[in-house]
């Protein structure tokens, strides 16, 4: 059978396995790697070592993954040929490197799309990310967007992974974590935020996947808004949107680029950027009416 007749699904689990592998080998890179690069990512923001580090060890594991045919990341300007596949991926390799420095958590995201990029979220045949914290763990779903069963795994030293809870967001809210500053948010989205605080604890590191794991485990509010210096945001939909709303919806929450859920915002390239907002729906329905 070639990469390119085999079941989306099949080879989505195949990569989010691999991703697991490739982990314990990131994690144990991190250490001699917290120094910058010469030159800028696509997104134009400083490269770490450690950034090209689990780059180069995901790109090669990807593509030996039979039925990927394309390898994207946030480092590469453009996407690479991965030989016969259906199935595009697109990595975030260090989500949050920047608090490698100051050794808090990152992780690693992934995305698998059944057919070429840039994609639709709606294409998605699965997603997950990897949590570098205390402990490593995977959080992770396959299959069309909201029929996946999204679970979290234990990604041990060995680049196994055990099947922990499935992931199912907490009914009661209790965290919220905006990024960006004060004074750059929209009046609207302030007025939005005003409202939360009053309800919710901040929780905000500075890496999207530990904070929309915070919600995960919580339930809450994760944004990276709009901001007026930035209308369209920070956060990539390819890389970073896409994923975690897959995995937010698929856990029974929302997301929302503050007019639509993300998997049905139009991909116009693999480096666009898109405000993202994601957790519990009574949250973001009260976020998209603020910003109506
Ligand atoms: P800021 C990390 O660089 C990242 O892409 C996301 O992981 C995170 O949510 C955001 O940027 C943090 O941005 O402006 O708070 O440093």
């Amino acid at each position: 059978m070639s990469g390119q007749d085999r079941d989306p699904v099949a080879v989505a689990e195949a990569a989010l396995e691999t991703v697991a592998a490739v982990a314990p080998d990131v994690r144990d890179g991190l250490p001699g790697r917290r120094r910058y690069l010469e030159g800028e990512n696509p997104s134009g923001e400083e490269v770490l070592a450690a950034d090209v580090y689990a780059d180069d060890l995901l790109e090669e594991a990807l593509s030996d993954v039979d039925g990927v045919g394309t390898y994207a990341s946030e480092e590469r300007e453009s996407a690479v040929d991965a030989g016969g596949g259906g199935v595009s991926v697109a990595v975030d390799p260090l989500d949050g490197s920047s608090n490698l420095k100051s050794n808090n958590p990152m992780g690693t995201v992934v995305a698998a799309y059944d057919g070429d990029l840039p994609a639709s979220g709606r294409d998605l045949v699965g997603a997950g990310f990897v949590l570098y914290g205390p402990v490593t763990t995977m959080v992770a779903g396959v299959g069309a967007p909201g029929d996946a069963t999204i679970r979290e795994y234990l990604v041990t030293d060995d680049g196994e992974r055990e099947p922990l809870d499935r992931v199912d967001l907490p009914d009661d809210p209790t965290v919220y974590g905006f990024g960006g500053r004060v004074p750059d948010w929209p009046d609207d989205f302030a007025a939005y935020v005003d409202e939360v605080e009053e309800e919710l604890k901040l929780r905000y590191g500075g890496a999207m996947i530990a904070d929309v794991s915070q919600v995960l485990s919580y339930g809450g509010v994760f944004a990276y808004p709009a901001l007026e210096s930035a209308p369209d945001g920070k956060l990539r939909l390819q890389f970073e949107g896409n994923p975690v709303a897959y995995l937010v919806e698929g856990a029974g929450g929302r997301s929302s680029d503050g007019d639509r859920s993300l998997l049905d915002v139009p991909a116009t390239g693999i480096h666009q950027r898109v405000p993202v907002h994601v957790g519990n729906a009574e949250l973001i329905e009260r976020l998209e009416s603020a910003l109506s």
